[in-house]
């Protein structure tokens, strides 16, 4: 059966499962200040993970640790970097956003991942991740983007279960998964539940 989580601030639903094989491993939120004042939740986000690739990836360096030991480990890296079949959904939960606008705040988001992990070509890799988003493109209260990291890192961007475009990429697939659970996340409650969970993913 086809079961869902609500997060229960947005009321937003998550299917526990997605592509046929991809687990919710948690929700968190994406928030924004305007002009420096009140805290927007721009959308609220689910972070889904393939088990089967992650216990072949993961299982022979972390099955046996301890969920305390994996944070001196270079555990999230390794999900982060691993050839593991990931999906970032975005649902949005503000009125309207232009497209132009979206772009300008993710080449701020993006831009400085790109940076820190030093792709030379950071500035072409922007520019082919943001010309995916055409300037008629519209994205509102309910609208669902998928951002999904295939074996082999090629990242593939669905609005509204539209396709918009495919990149290869690993520098970019690992910029975008640094938003959600790298060193600075956008909801550090929501990377916890998330490293938990892929924790008990190992067990199983
Ligand atoms: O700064 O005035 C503002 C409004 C904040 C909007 C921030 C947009 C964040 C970009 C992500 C959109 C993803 C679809
Ligand atoms: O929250 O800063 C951030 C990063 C969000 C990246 C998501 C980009 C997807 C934008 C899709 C727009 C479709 C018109």
């Amino acid at each position: 059966a086809a079961h869902s989580v609500v997060d229960s601030r947005t009321g937003l639903l998550f299917p526990s499962v997605i592509r046929d094989s991809q687990q919710l491993l948690g929700i968190g939120l994406r928030k924004k200040a305007i002009l420096g004042l009140k805290n927007i939740t721009v959308y609220a986000f689910g972070v889904y993970a393939d088990s089967d690739d992650l216990k072949e990836s993961l299982s022979e360096k972390y099955g046996k640790l301890t969920v305390s030991e994996l944070q001196e480990k270079d555990f999230d890296k390794d999900v982060m970097e691993g050839d593991i079949g990931m999906t970032v959904r975005l649902q949005i939960d503000y009125e309207k956003l232009r497209v132009g606008f979206v772009r300008n705040a993710f080449e701020e988001s993006i831009g400085t991942r790109l940076q820190k992990f030093g792709g030379s070509n950071r500035k072409a890799l922007l520019r082919k991740f943001t010309s995916q988003f055409k300037d008629e493109y519209e994205v509102s209260r309910g609208s669902v983007i998928d951002l999904s990291k295939e074996r082999g890192h090629v990242l593939r961007t669905i609005v509204d279960g539209k396709e918009v475009g495919s990149i290869q990429s690993q520098i970019l697939c690992r910029a975008i998964l640094d938003l959600y659970i790298g060193e600075e996340p956008f909801d550090r409650q929501a990377k916890e539940d998330i490293r938990r969970a892929l924790f008990s993913t190992l067990q199983k």
